[in-house]
This record gives structure tokens, C-alpha cells and sequence, in this order.
């Protein structure tokens, strides 16, 4: 059967793809579409309708088909196609129109809206540019930098804001299928529109659109992508329809084969296969509609806020009143700031503040489903919080930790069912980030692991399964590559050297400013517990020890690794490279200057040895899990795809 069908309501012909889950345009939808187009040229229906089964519109190319070569029907052709159909065609459109979904509605004559419904155009998210008219059409439709924006940004776009800008000729009242059959009978009764690809491009002012442009590609750092887009856009300014059409598509091609692409949709597919065990295939979550959350400090707070965020009704509990209110006005403090700016409405927010309650008595988690400790990192007073929440929670309740380097295995065994517990270990600031250590102790039941990749999906984060280890994956790689990068300052690197080479390879900070960002205490705490246990034969660094010694933590106390003036920005601190001087001295260390790329090398070396380690001690399962760690939680460039990516390419 055709994944396009084709259905007669009175004169109007309707073309339903039906291509789960994404309905993507792959080479069956092309021809099918094709196909129907050529049946609707000769039977002259009054006019045509696309629309789409299942939960979205086209949601882009077929990205699985992107490693080999293209089938016919390609899509460009496909649209040029349906552009001159000499009846109306109309874009019926719900969910997403992605790429060359968007491209496909680009090229109907008439495009309509279901108001939950958006469009845009993320090819860059895969260091592509549209491949089939989008940087060609959309400027010749609408505002040109904004049609750059789109197509720059790779950031969809609401209905609404697609009707202001004349994307869609209308949004639906209503159901959507009976709205564009209206569409296409009053559309059938007028002259077609101009082809947007015969129009001519509009005049823009080469000053405003550098400006416009260096804007919105401020943010690509090493990525390439967002620049070809906006170039893609000029040249379908400087050229004809036909002729920029063929720029496109040379560039697209060329984009397709670059290493940045293969990284970026590696990624995109990896990110979609973490999270998956074969452990919990048909195994059904325990229920989660109350969250309990144990500590009301940053950690806790943020992970309260993403709960409360994403629907769950949250109950914190503190040790006594007052850190109970304190951490009840933190929780506060991120839903006040997510309604400033606009991200929840009034009511959204007052709903949200009705579900969430701070209290300091364990008794008020007897009707939680799963209970997420987050208080100081010591194994004892962990312990003590897992034995106060088996005594308040109801059996079947699932225990979590947030810990991101204790023993789980320790931890679970504290209580008489260590089945239920597990960790979660969440990123700061906990609201923010998308990434979800989810920490598989040796006891745990199938059905808590299920429970907990279930609560990942619920606060739309991704959930990356760890084995029990010291630091888990992400932790554990970042302590071995800071470790590197102590070792490359007595070798003869400054700290302003090491963080340029990372932030110029990709990284959005370098790994002293970052130090300097959390609080050169926290690592100083964690090396004095390990002091005792630190094999005699390691090298060790102690350059951060003396720094911390003199009272400086960071951009909390003014200087750390650098100084910190009024404009907050990090400046050379000359006593802390005369102290790294010296320790090169004391142990006799001489001294090399080291470039960028040589500075990087042994970093991701690093990374790399320690991500091999972690794979062949079972910690990870894949490398995928490993690199969704490291670009989500410690901004690896996505169009680098991760270090076992590279290591392997
Ligand atoms: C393009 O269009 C180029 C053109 O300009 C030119 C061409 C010549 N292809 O994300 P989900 C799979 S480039 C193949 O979990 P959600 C996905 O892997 C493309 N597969 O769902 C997953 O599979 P599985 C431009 C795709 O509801 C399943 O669908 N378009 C594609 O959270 C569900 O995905 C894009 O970049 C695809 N295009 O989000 C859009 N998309 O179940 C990319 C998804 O086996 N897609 N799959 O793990 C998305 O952003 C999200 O998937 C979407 C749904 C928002 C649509």
C-alpha cells in the first residue's frame, strides 16, 4: 500500500501521507506524492490538499537516508513539481513541519495551520542547510532576514507567528481538514498565485543584512552550518529563482558530506537511542505523579522546579523550618524568574506554586512515588536520609540519590529493599539542563529502572544509564581530563592558554574558568577525602590546593585561577601562573610551550582513554552514551559529535 493516499470530498482531492512516526519524506512518500500529483494533473480535482496522518506533518527529509546516495524521485524536483501544478494545492498542517516538510509546504500554493501547530526549518541542528528551496522560496515569500533567521537559527517557529509573518494564509478555526477544504475551494475560485520561485528576490541593503546576519550567527561558534544557511539566503537574493535553486543544492550536497554533519546527525541519533535497556523492554514504570525532593539547596531546588515544570506535584523536605523556607523561596525564585521572561503564563504559575509544598517533617513523603535525595555529599549523612525516607515513604516508592560520585551500591544497601533505589544524578542548574545520569546499581529492579528513564521523559531530559563507579561517566571522564589539564600546567601551559585552546576547539568555557565558575572548594573538599586513598606512585597537582589554602575559590571570593574585577571578566592572574612557575621548578619540570592543537590533543586523549575504560569496564554501554554525556553535560561540540566519536572517525 502507498504511504500516500489520495480521497475525493466533493471536487476537492485529498493526499494523506502516512509514514510513521515522523512521516518523513522519504523515497516512498516522494514517489507516492509524485505519483499523486500526476493522477491529480490529469483527473483536475478543483484543488489538491495535503495533510498528514498520525501526530505531525513532514517532519523533514528521511534523515536515515542521508549516508547513501539519493533515490529518485529527489525532492527538489518534487516541489519544482508540485510549485507548477496547474491546480491549487494546500499545505494542511498540524504538528511539525520540519525541513523539507516546511520545504513541501513552501512549494503548495496555500498553507494553513492547526494552532498548536510549527514550522521551521533546523537543517543547521545537522550542519545542512535546506537542501529542496527553503533558503530560495522563503525570502521571496516573506521578510527576507527573517526568512534568514529560520533558516540560521534552525528554531521553529508557532502558528501564530507564522500567520504575522505571511507563512501561513491562515490558521485554522476548528478542525483542520474541514478548514482547508474551505481553503481549497476558495483558493480553486481565484487565479493561482505567482510561483515563488518565478518572483523576483527583494532588495535588501547590504549594510542592515551583515548586521542582521552577524547576529544571528553569533552564536555558531566552530559550527559551520548557521554561516552556509545565511549565505544560502544571500546568494537566493543575488540570483534568480532557477539559479539560486542550483547554489542550493551544491551547497547542501557538499554540507551532506562534511565531517561536521556526520558528527551532528550521529548525535541527533544517539541522543534518541540513549535511554533504551533491554532491561526494561515491556516492563511498565511504577506510578509518578508525586515527587518527594530532600534538600532545598541549588541541586534540589533546580530538580523541584523541573519536576514542578513538567506537571509533577513536588513535596521538599528540609531538615528544620527555616532551611525548609529557604529552600521553598529558591523553588520560588526559578518559577518567578520562568514567568518574567515569559516561559509559563500567570496562571501557569500559581497552578504550579498550588503543587508544590516545603515542609521539614518526613511524614509529609508518605504519598510520594519516588523520593530524590539531594543533600551534602557524605556517605553517613546519605545513609541517615535513606533510613528516615524507608521509615516515611510507602514500600513501593522508589529512592533516588543525586550523588555524583558516592557509592550507590553502598547507599541502596542501607535500607531493606535496596531494590527500589537508584541514582539520578542531575546536572546544575537542574531546571536547565538536559542531561539525566541515571546510576544502575547491582540490586535495582527492572520496574525502578523503567520509573526512572519514565521520570527522564516526563522532565524532557535525556536519560544516559551508568554503572556504579567513582565520578559515573560524566564526572568520571571530566575529573580524568582536569587532571590532564593540571599536568599540562606544570609541563609548561598557563591557564589562559589551556581554556582557549578548548574554548577555540568548541567548548563554552575552558576548564579553569570553569573551576572558578563552580568554586574551587568543591574539588579541593573531594581531594582532601581522597588524600588518604591516593596511590603514593600518582602524580599529583597541588597547585589548586595552594590556591585554595589562601582563601580564593573562585569568582565567589574574587580570585581563583584568575582575577575577578567589576565587569566580572576573568583576567590573568599573575600569582597564581608565579605559583605554577614554581611548582614546574620544585619538581623539576622543564618547561614547553605547547600550541592549541597540542593542548587539545592531550585533553581529548584523555577524554578518549577514559571513555575506552569506561566502555570496556562496562560503566557504558555505548560509546552514544558517552558522547550524549559530554556534549550535554559539559558542552562538547555537538558538531564534533563527542570524543569516542572523533576517536573512532
Ligand atoms: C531535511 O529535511 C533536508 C531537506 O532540507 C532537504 C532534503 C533534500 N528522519 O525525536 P523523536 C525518528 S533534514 C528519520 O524521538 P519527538 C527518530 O529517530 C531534516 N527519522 O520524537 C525517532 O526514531 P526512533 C530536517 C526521524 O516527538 C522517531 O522518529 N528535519 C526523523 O520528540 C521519533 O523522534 C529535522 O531535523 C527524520 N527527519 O520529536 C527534524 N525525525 O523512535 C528532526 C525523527 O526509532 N526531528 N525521526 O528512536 C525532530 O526534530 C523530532 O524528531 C520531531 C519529533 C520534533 C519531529
Amino acid at each position: 500500500m502507498s504511504v500516500v493516499t489520495t480521497t475525493m470530498h466533493g471536487d476537492i482531492a485529498v493526499l494523506t501521507i502516512d509514514n510513521p512516526p515522523v512521516n518523513a519524506a522519504s523515497q516512498a512518500v516522494r514517489q507516492g506524492l509524485m505519483d499523486a500529483l500526476i493522477a491529480t494533473e490529469k483527473s483536475k480535482p478543483a484543488a489538491v490538499v495535503l495533510t498528514c496522518a498520525g501526530r505531525t506533518f513532514v517532519a523533514g527529509a528521511d534523515i536515515r537516508e542521508f549516508d547513501k546516495p539519493f533515490l529518485e524521485p529527489m525532492l527538489p524536483d518534487l516541489l519544482n513539481a508540485i510549485e507548477a501544478a496547474t491546480r491549487p494545492w494546500i499545505a494542511a498542517i498540524h504538528g511539525t513541519a520540519l525541513g523539507g516538510g516546511f520545504e513541501l509546504a513552501l512549494a503548495c500554493s496555500h498553507r494553513i495551520g492547526a494552532p498548536s501547530a510549527k514550522i521551521g526549518l533546523p537543517e543547521v541542528n545537522l550542519g545542512l542547510i535546506p537542501g529542496a528551496g527553503g533558503t530560495v522560496r522563503l525570502p521571496r515569500l516573506i521578510d527576507p532576514v527573517e526568512a534568514a533567521r529560520l533558516a540560521v537559527t534552525g528554531k521553529p517557529i508557532s502558528a501564530s507567528e507564522a500567520h504575522k509573518l505571511g507563512l501561513f494564509d491562515a490558521i485554522a478555526e476548528g478542525e483542520l481538514l474541514d478548514a482547508a477544504i474551505a481553503l481549497a475551494k476558495d483558493a480553486a475560485a481565484k487565479p493561482l498565485p505567482t510561483p515563488l520561485l518565478t518572483r523576483a528576490a527583494p532588495e535588501v541593503e547590504r549594510a542592515a543584512w551583515d548586521a542582521a546576519i552577524a547576529k544571528l550567527t553569533a552564536k555558531a561558534r566552530g559550527q559551520n552550518s548557521p554561516h552556509e544557511a545565511a549565505a544560502a539566503v544571500r546568494d537566493a537574493l543575488d540570483h534568480s529563482g532557477t539559479d539560486a535553486l542550483k547554489l542550493e543544492r551544491e551547497r547542501f550536497m557538499r554540507l551532506k558530506g562534511s565531517p561536521q554533519s556526520a558528527a551532528l546527525r550521529y548525535i541527533f541519533f544517539a541522543e534518541r537511542t540513549v535511554g533504551k535497556s533491554p532491561r526494561t523492554k515491556g516492563v511498565a514504570p511504577r506510578p509518578l505523579a508525586q515527587i518527594g525532593v530532600v534538600g532545598g539547596g541549588t541541586m534540589g531546588a533546580g530538580i523541584a522546579a523541573a519536576a514542578l515544570l513538567s506537571g509533577l506535584k513536588v513535596q521538599m523536605i528540609e531538615r528544620d523550618q527555616d532551611a525548609s523556607n529557604a529552600g521553598a523561596a529558591r523553588v520560588e525564585g526559578i518559577l518567578g524568574g520562568s514567568l518574567k521572561r515569559g516561559l509559563i503564563s500567570e496562571a501557569k504559575h500559581t497552578a504550579l506554586l498550588a503543587s508544590f509544598n516545603a515542609d521539614s517533617n518526613y511524614s509529609a513523603l508518605a504519598e510520594a512515588d519516588l523520593v530524590i535525595e539531594a543533600v551534602f555529599e557524605d556517605m553517613d549523612v546519605k545513609k541517615q536520609v535513606f533510613k528516615a525516607l524507608e521509615a516515611a515513604c510507602k514500600p513501593e516508592a522508589v529512592l533516588a540519590t543525586n550523588t555524583s560520585y558516592l557509592d550507590v551500591n553502598e547507599i541502596a544497601a542501607s535500607v531493606a529493599d535496596s531494590s527500589r533505589v537508584i541514582g539520578l544524578h542531575f546536572f546544575s542548574p537542574a531546571h536547565i539542563m538536559k542531561l539525566l545520569e541515571i546510576v544502575v546499581p547491582n540490586n535495582v529492579a527492572d520496574d525502578v529502572l523503567a520509573t526512572a528513564i519514565q521520570l527522564a521523559k516526563a522532565l524532557h531530559k535525556l536519560p544516559v544509564l551508568a554503572g556504579v563507579c567513582d565520578g559515573f561517566i560524566a564526572n568520571r571522564i571530566m575529573s580524568s581530563y582536569r587532571r590532564e589539564a593540571d599536568y599540562l600546567l606544570e609541563d609548561g601551559a598557563l591557564p589562559h592558554e589551556v581554556d582557549a585552546a578548548m574554548r577555540n576547539f568548541g567548548m563554552p568555557m575552558g576548564i579553569f574558568e570553569m573551576q572558578d565558575l563552580a568554586g574551587l572548594d568543591i574539588g579541593w573538599a573531594a581531594r582532601k577525602r581522597r588524600a588518604a586513598t591516593r596511590p603514593a606512585s600518582e602524580r599529583y597537582v597541588d597547585i589548586p590546593d595552594r590556591i585554595c589554602e589562601q582563601g580564593h575559590f573562585g569568582r565567589k571570593t574574587g580570585r581563583g585561577w584568575y582575577l575577578y574585577g567589576e565587569d566580572g571578566k576573568p583576567a590573568r592572574n599573575p600569582e597564581v601562573e608565579a605559583l605554577i612557575i614554581a611548582a614546574s621548578a620544585r619538581k623539576g619540570i622543564p618547561r614547553l610551550s605547547f600550541s592549541e592543537e597540542a593542548i587539545m590533543a592531550r585533553i581529548l586523549g584523555c577524554m578518549q582513554n577514559e571513555g575506552a575504560a569506561i566502555l570496556a569496564e562496562g560503566i557504558a554501554a555505548s560509546r552514544e552514551d558517552i558522547d550524549v554525556t559530554m556534549v550535554n553535560a559539559f558542552g562538547f561540540p555537538r558538531w564534533m559529535g563527542g570524543p569516542m566519536f572523533m576517536k573512532d572517525a
